[in-house]
């Protein structure tokens, strides 16, 4: 199926290469192109000044820490368009629905569906006219209570996309088990869920280690795939600093990401006027797409080295009292590195021996060492062995549980984080489900619920009858888009809570509702005042919210609320579940969570205003390892490459890429300053060697054809060819556009996770 048609766009395409740094005045500009005439001004800036700080709001972009000694402007470009974005002055309103079927929407780009603007009544989806129609609160309440109160609970998917409050979370999934299971994947599932599963399994909890105050004592950070510049752009600034004290940064990525080479500070006048940039990454090494367990591999080959020589000298390079106290499975580990030769490691991660070693004794000098990941190292076949990869290499010099050292995913959603903290897993073993039992006296669903890929499976197979969408583009976001789409329409009831209209609102089920909420910049004025929200940060800090706007419609209701009225609707009343109490006070809701979880959010009401916010704590950095073993894991790494596929000749390795001008599916605008790309996404970025290889010039269009084994056709084009420094054999091009070409079964092996930086596809001319 070809994804064109829906997405293209109409401005002329052109490529350059952006030399100019990350940050400084280019940041500025492209804010004022994507708002230029669509905000209030001054109010948006009197928003934008709160971003971040305490007694302020929390930013619905990403999750990056928001310091307790913050600046003037506690916000970045990408900060600020997610902030803008929401605080839009076009609304989507009944009539835009009454003028438009369903199914032309379905035709629109994600781009154009979110220009819309704000939604403003809740709607129901009417079949006779393919409309959505302005429906009463109460009655799609208590529309989809009874049609839910039909349904077997185990067919019935709770999903949420890692931006609600950690009241609403936790309300969302206690709404779930109460109904009767834990089908709660959330957006944690296509992205850090690697995670999850390799650090809980091998260090003994499924978050980072680092905080805040290690970026600034650390002497080295190595980064594997993780785009800084666009993604988490608040974090140059501790990255500025650590660079300019004289940490070495040691980056590992296909693509050269501007931000991870130099940067110029927004926010340092000095620095703006006189264009001053930091060199952020001393080293830069472009990686084959899925070659980084090679690259560690060959990283701790070289301190095995190291370590032989030192020991002649009467020293060790290896934290010896760590490993022989901390860690468990060295011995195996250590002959797996020794017996891989060089040549193999070269193969794989398309690196030369000299550069691995360069990178190398970086590591073998420094005392604190800080590893940072992102999508590069989780969305891959062999997500799992990637992580455990850079565990493995942190352990041999005791660079967890050390002030300055540590592991660092950077998480994505700004509370993405915190759901799963406060019980919205799929995963019945990582929730005090005796605790809920008893809080609330109900005997709570044991079974294992669905994660992401298996709730599309189950809606393909028709298991699954009903989509809860606690925001989230969850048709946009998944892989396996042409045979989703098609399978999504035969269930029964579709369900989203969302503040845009964007495309899985119109792949409606039979029945289907679109409930708009208020955003966290709004005020949201309940019986007993204006309440605050919560969310948890990546480095494990939890913080209050305080929403000041006015809301977009004033049809609008809380996620909160939305969340309660559908729950009174569905379920049996219970006198130790009071929906309407919690909504009117929110401090009640964070008195269960302090219940259900006391050592992690004790004193929660109190404490949530903290600057910084409050730790909730990590045992893995006490060096207090709750593994199977009691012990840090090392890990022996079956395979050299995470691709998960063999190469081939005229297979490419298809990485799927986000511009810095987009959130995900919400598609701000077409310029990719960053990388030099202006004027369109539809493109294929790839090496000018491989090109000529290929046979292809230049502008010339083509489309990509999945080289899954499976047999199942899946095509994306027209995109035109884009000359681009990439590594041999591997591609690039945009999420989501290329999701069509992404097989269901091409996914992280233990987490399930969907690998979308190594796709097998066939360029077809
Ligand atoms: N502005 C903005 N901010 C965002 C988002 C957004 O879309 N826009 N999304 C949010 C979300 S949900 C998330 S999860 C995060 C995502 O943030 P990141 O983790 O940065 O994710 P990506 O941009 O998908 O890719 C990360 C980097 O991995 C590199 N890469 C690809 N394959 C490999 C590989 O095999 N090895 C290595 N070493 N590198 C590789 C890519 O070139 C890219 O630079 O950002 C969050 N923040
Ligand atoms: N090929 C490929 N696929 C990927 C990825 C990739 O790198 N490559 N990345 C994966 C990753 S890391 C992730 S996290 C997923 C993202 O998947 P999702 O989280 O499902 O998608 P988003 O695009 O973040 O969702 C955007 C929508 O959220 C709604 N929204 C925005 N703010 C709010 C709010 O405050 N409340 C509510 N209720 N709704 C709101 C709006 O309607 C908006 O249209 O995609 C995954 N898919
Ligand atoms: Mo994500």
């Amino acid at each position: 199926m070809s994804e064109t048609d829906a997405t293209v766009h109409r401005e002329e395409q052109k490529t350059v290469e952006y030399d100019g740094p990350s940050g400084g005045w280019g940041s500025l500009k492209a804010i004022a192109r994507i708002f230029g005439n669509e905000w209030d001004t001054p109010a948006a800036f009197d928003t934008l000044r709160r971003q971040n700080k305490p007694k302020g709001f929390m930013c619905v972009s990403c999750s990056w820490a928001k310091p307790a000694d913050y600046h003037a402007f506690e916000f970045c470009e990408n900060g600020a368009k997610a902030t803008l974005w929401e605080l839009t002055t076009r609304r989507c309103t009944p009539d835009f629905f009454a003028k438009h079927t369903v199914s032309e929407l379905r035709n629109w780009s994600d781009y154009d569906l979110e220009q819309q603007g704000r939604l403003t009544h809740p709607s129901r989806y009417d079949a006779a006219t393919d409309h959505y129609v302005r429906c009463e609160w109460e009655e799609a309440f208590s529309a989809i209570g009874s049609q839910l109160k039909s349904l077997d609970p185990e067919s019935v998917v709770f999903y949420s996309s890692g931006r609600a409050s950690l009241e609403t979370s936790y309300l969302y999934a206690l709404f779930a088990r109460l109904y009767g299971c834990n089908n709660l994947p959330d957006s944690s599932n296509m992205c850090h869920e690697t995670t999850s599963v390799a650090l809980k399994k091998l260090i003994g909890v499924g978050v980072g280690t680092v905080v805040y105050q290690d970026l600034s004592n650390c002497d080295a950070m190595f980064f594997f795939g993780q785009n800084t510049g666009s993604n988490s752009p608040r974090f140059l600034h501790p990255l500025q600093d650590a660079a300019k004290r004289g940490v070495q940064i040691i980056t590992f990525n296909p693509v050269r990401e501007k931000g991870l080479e130099v940067f110029v500070n927004p926010q340092n006048p000095a620095e703006m006027l006189t264009g001053k940039e930091t060199v952020i990454s001393s080293q830069y090494h472009q990686v084959k797409s899925g070659g980084d367990i090679a690259v560690m591999i060959g990283i701790c080959k070289h301190v095995f080295a190291a370590d032989d020589e030192a020991k002649t000298k009467g020293s060790r390079v290896l934290d010896v009292p760590f490993i022989e106290q901390h860690t468990n499975g060295l011995q195996e580990f250590e002959a797996k590195v020794r017996e891989t030769s060089w040549q193999e490691i070269e193969t794989a991660s398309g690196l030369s021996r000299a550069d691995i070693e360069r990178a190398a004794q970086v590591y073998v000098d420094a005392d604190r060492v800080i590893g940072i990941y992102g999508m590069g190292l989780t969305q891959h076949v062999h997500g799992f062995e990637n992580v455990a990869m850079l565990v493995n290499m942190l352990l041999l010099k005791g660079n967890i549980g050390r002030d300055g050292t540590g592991i660092s995913p950077v998480r994505g959603h700004s509370n993405v984080q915190g759901q799963r903290t406060v019980g919205i897993s799929e995963k019945p073993e990582l929730v005090p489900l005796d605790k809920l039992a008893k809080q609330f006296g109900f005997e709570p669903p044991r079974k294992k619920g669905l994660n992401t890929v298996e709730a599309c499976k189950g809606i393909l197979a028709g298991k699954v009858k009903a989509f809860f969408g606690l925001g989230g583009n969850f048709v946009r976001a998944i892989p396996e888009r042409a045979a989703m789409e098609e399978a999504w329409t035969r269930m029964d009831l579709t369900v989203q809570i969302a503040t845009k209209l964007n495309h899985s609102h119109l792949v409606n089920g039979k029945a289907a509702y679109l409930l708009p909420c208020r955003g966290r910049t709004e005020q949201d004025m309940q019986a007993s005042g204006p309440q605050v929200v919560s969310i948890e940060d990546t480095f494990s800090c939890i913080q209050g919210s305080i929403g000041l706007r006015t809301p977009a419609s004033e049809h609008l209701k809380s996620e909160t609320a939305i969340v309660a009225g559908i729950a009174k609707a569905t379920l049996p009343p219970n006198p130790r579940v009071k929906w309407d109490e919690w909504v009117d006070d929110y401090g009640l809701i964070r008195n269960l969570i302090a219940e259900t979880y006391p050592k992690e959010f004790h004193d929660f009401n109190a404490r949530m205003f903290t600057p910084g916010g409050f730790y909730r704590g990590n045992t893995a950095r006490e060096r207090i390892w709750k593994t199977k073993s009691g012990k840090a894991e090392f890990t022996v790494p079956k395979t050299l490459s995470s691709t998960g596929f063999e190469d081939a000749p005229g297979r490419y390795r298809l990485l799927t890429m986000r511009s810095n001008d987009q959130f995900n599916t919400t598609i701000y605008g077409f310029s990719d300053r960053l990388r030099g790309i202006e004027g369109t996404r539809q493109i294929l970025l790839i090496n000018p060697k491989e090109m000529e290889r290929a046979g292809l010039s230049e502008g010339q269009m083509v489309s990509l054809v999945s080289d899954a084994d499976d047999g199942v056709h899946r095509e994306v084009g027209p995109l035109k060819v884009v000359p681009f420094k990439l590594p041999d054999g591997c591609i690039g091009s945009y999420y989501p556009e290329m999701n069509p070409l992404i097989a269901l079964s091409h996914h992280d092996e233990q987490s399930k996770t969907p690998a979308a930086k190594s796709v097998p596809v066939r360029i077809r001319a």
